[in-house]
Formats: structure tokens, C-alpha cells, sequence
């Protein structure tokens, strides 16, 4: 279940979150949403579009794993990948338990523990170092968990993790990013609302 001895918060392998979202989208489904937010948002923007892809910016701060959940219930067909901050994750922990609660099978949250709000100028997320997000989805109930600290083992499993049956928890330790400008609003809104309802009834 859980796919690393290493305690989530090691920095010693050197993860980048560039290098764990490529992962994810080599893995993502043709058919999969990913909802990306934070400086997952900046770091997808860096890899080629779907139109599936909701790119969560502007968004509601810690609303991405919510945003998931309601897209897939409404989506039931389509798997559904979150990829959201420490600090937004620990906004709105109680989405865990709605996700639970729901039993959206089809949903994937993965959260890019890098400790700091890289966003908003690496101020540290409260408990970086402490609180471990991988315990914290246990106890909201979600019975598939994983931690990695590693590329190379998160690489070789994200295709199974992602393509099992959820709702699905996953926490990558990934290296903070100090300095780099947070992510710009791909276009306006509403056009790009637009698009992605067009691309779900397709
Ligand atoms: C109500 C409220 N609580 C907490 C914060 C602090 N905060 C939470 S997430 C965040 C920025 C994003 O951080 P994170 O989700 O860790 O993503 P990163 O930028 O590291 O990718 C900030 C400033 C806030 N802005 N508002």
C-alpha cells in the first residue's frame, strides 16, 4: 500500500515536481480529467494541453480536491487526478472525508508535499516536517494510500496507482523551488470553462 519505507517529508532523493507531474501525465488516461493547482498548475502549463485538463487558475485556495470531488461524481466514466499544494491540502482537510464519505471511486488526489507555500514566496507550511498527509488521508478513511520520496519509484508505479480502483490518496515528497514566479492564468475563465464542458460532452 504504502510504497516507501522513507517518511514522507525526507528530502534526501531529490523528487522535483516537475519530474513527478511528467510522470503523471505520460500515466493519465485519454479520457482522465487532472485538475492541477499551485505550482503543480505552473509545472503542467510546462507540458503539453489536453482539453481535460483543468488548469485551477485563478482558483479557490484548498478548492481543488472539492472541484474533484464534484466533477467526479458528475463524471462517474472518467477518473478524476487532483494535484494539489501542502498548504492547500491542509486548508481543506475535511474534503477528505467528503470524498470518502461519497466513494468517488474514480478520484485520485495527489498532493506535492514540498513544505513551503512556493507559491506565495516559500513561507513555510504549518507542521512541515511534521504532519504526515499520508496518515492524515487514513484517518479520513481512504484505504488506498501511498507515499513516495522517490522518482524513480513513483515512475514505475503511478500508471497502477492511478488506474486502481479509489478514491485514492497519494503524497509526493517533492524539493521545494525557491524564487520562481507562481502560475499565470492560462486565458480567461470563462472561455476556458467553455472549452473544458465541451470536452466533456464529447
Ligand atoms: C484561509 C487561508 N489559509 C491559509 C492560507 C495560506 N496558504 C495556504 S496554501 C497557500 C499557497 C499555496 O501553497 P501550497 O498549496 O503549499 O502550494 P505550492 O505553492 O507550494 O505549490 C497559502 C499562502 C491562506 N492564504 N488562506
Amino acid at each position: 500500500m504504502t510504497a516507501t519505507t522513507t517518511t514522507e517529508t525526507a528530502r534526501t532523493t531529490g523528487m522535483s515536481a516537475k519530474d513527478a507531474l511528467a510522470a503523471v501525465h505520460a500515466a493519465r488516461g485519454a479520457r482522465d480529467i487532472v485538475i492541477t493547482t499551485m505550482t503543480p498548475a505552473r509545472d503542467w502549463m510546462l507540458l503539453p494541453p489536453t482539453p481535460l485538463d483543468l488548469v485551477f487558475v485563478p482558483s479557490a485556495m484548498g478548492g481543488a480536491p472539492s472541484m474533484g470531488l464534484g466533477l467526479a461524481l458528475a463524471q462517474p466514466n472518467r477518473r478524476v487526478i487532483v494535484c494539489n499544494g501542502d498548504g492547500s491540502m491542509l486548508m481543506n482537510l475535511g474534503s477528505l472525508v467528503s470524498i470518502v464519505n461519497a466513494r468517488a471511486t474514480n478520484l485520485v488526489v495527489i498532493v506535492f508535499v514540498n513544505g513551503t507555500y512556493e507559491v506565495t514566496g516559500s513561507q513555510p507550511v504549518p507542521g512541515a516536517g511534521v504532519v504526515d498527509y499520508a496518515a492524515l488521508a487514513r484517518a479520513a478513511g481512504f484505504e488506498s494510500v501511498h507515499a513516495y520520496a522517490s522518482i524513480e519509484e513513483w515512475r514505475s508505479d503511478v500508471r497502477h496507482v492511478i488506474g486502481a480502483p479509489g478514491p485514492t490518496f497519494v503524497s509526493l515528497a517533492v524539493e521545494p523551488v525557491h524564487g520562481q514566479p507562481g502560475p499565470k492564468s492560462p486565458g480567461p475563465a470563462r472561455e476556458r470553462a467553455r472549452r473544458f464542458m465541451e470536452a466533456l460532452d464529447a
